[in-house]
């Protein structure tokens, strides 16, 4: 594979023709079988595969696992060549799935291998998008002005680490180590936000203060709002002292909730990320692949010129989450590789 460091902890990544066409002899070997699969039976598949894959595309998979240890790059965009998206039929206007649809489409293999290279699974939640594995991540009409909803599209998404609200510390967390965003078509490159915390420019006093638990993160739109808030407080920062991890969404603060000098410390956060922010507009056949512990994210509002049709031609990210540690994940499933974010409340509670 030929990387390039875009920025610090951002790589672009481009396979060579041997890995290319590992990837790609897998995939021809295993679309027929598609329709004798659900969701979580494709990605188990792939799982066996990418265990074997792995030692023909070597570099592919040292350069993953040194993401997986939260050590590594930050933010690797792959590009799979335009190909890898061919016969996709049009963007889905709606995140509904049809009976009889089964939610896999053929590009959904490469990225499946990918992640199965460095045996990281992939999951979804009953919450969100009626408990498909993976996301449609599309402008839809009915949520055009919904705020902190990504299928909006009037206004920018704000940062966020994905699930911020379902991370409640160890044994308690069932969001993501990673979030892969797999475009498979994104004419008009409306750019993903990504920004990456320069932890020398936060005052040590706010630090402090983040690590500290009070905070509590409101669940988002798309995971069913409040309903599905789990009411213990965390640490915005916590992990490694070297390099934190963060589990906030800063388009939902609650600032009312808090005492001067907390809001203070939220604001100095935010203020500071919003400040780092960097656009990204990948393109059809990139997955852009990040660490949901030390990356924020979101999506730039769509320009007037830029503004979704509703017509089959819109931007279309399929994304995927992933942990890389199943038997975390797999304690609060309600059926393979779909959790419930009530067995993690049902947890918290008994504790309480
Ligand atoms: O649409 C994007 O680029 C990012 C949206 C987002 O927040 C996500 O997929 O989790
Ligand atoms: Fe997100």
């Amino acid at each position: 594979m030929q990387s390039a460091e875009l920025r610090p902890g951002v790589v672009s990544i481009k396979l060579d023709e041997p890995e290319r066409s590992a990837l790609q002899n897998e995939a021809n070997d295993i679309r027929a079988s598609i329709p004798r699969f659900t969701e979580a039976t494709f990605l188990d598949e792939l799982r066996q595969r990418g265990l074997i894959l792995k030692a023909r595309v070597g570099q592919v998979t040292d350069f993953l696992e040194g993401m997986s240890t939260h050590g590594g790059a930050k933010v690797a965009i792959f590009d799979l060549g335009p190909d890898s998206v061919k016969n996709i039929g049009p963007t889905p206007t709606e995140y509904k799935i049809n009976e009889g649809n089964q939610n896999i489409y053929d590009p959904d293999i490469y990225r499946g291998l990918l992640v199965s290279l460095v045996d990281w699974y992939g999951y979804g939640y009953t919450t969100q998008q009626e408990g498909v594995i993976h996301n449609n991540i599309i402008p839809v009409e009915e949520y055009a002005d919904a705020i902190g909803h990504s299928g909006n599209a009037r206004y920018e998404l704000g940062l966020h680490v994905e699930d911020a609200s379902f991370n409640l510390g160890e044994g308690f967390d069932i969001s993501p180590d990673f979030l892969t965003l797999h475009f498979f078509r994104n004419d008009k490159r409306v750019p993903t936000i990504l920004a990456i915390p320069d932890w020398d420019q936060i005052s040590p006093s706010t630090r402090n203060l983040l690590s500290e638990k009070w905070f509590f993160n409101q669940t988002n739109t798309m995971q069913g709002g409040a309903r599905n808030n789990l009411g213990k407080p965390v640490s915005v920062i916590y992990g490694p002292n070297s390099d934190p991890w963060v589990r906030l969404n800063t388009s939902r603060l609650n600032l009312e909730a808090y005492e001067p000098d907390q809001v203070h410390a939220l604001n100095e956060f935010t203020d500071h990320v919003n400040g780092q922010r960097v656009l990204v507009g990948a393109k059809a056949g990139e997955v852009v692949v990040f660490d949901n512990r030390r990356v924020l994210h979101g999506r730039a509002p769509y320009s007037e010129e830029d503004y979704p049709k509703y017509d089959g031609t819109d931007r279309w990210q399929r994304r995927l989450t992933v942990s890389c540690d199943m038997s975390r994940i797999k304690e609060f499933e309600a059926s393979p590789r779909v959790v419930d974010p009530h067995k993690l409340l049902a947890k918290v509670t008994k504790l309480q």
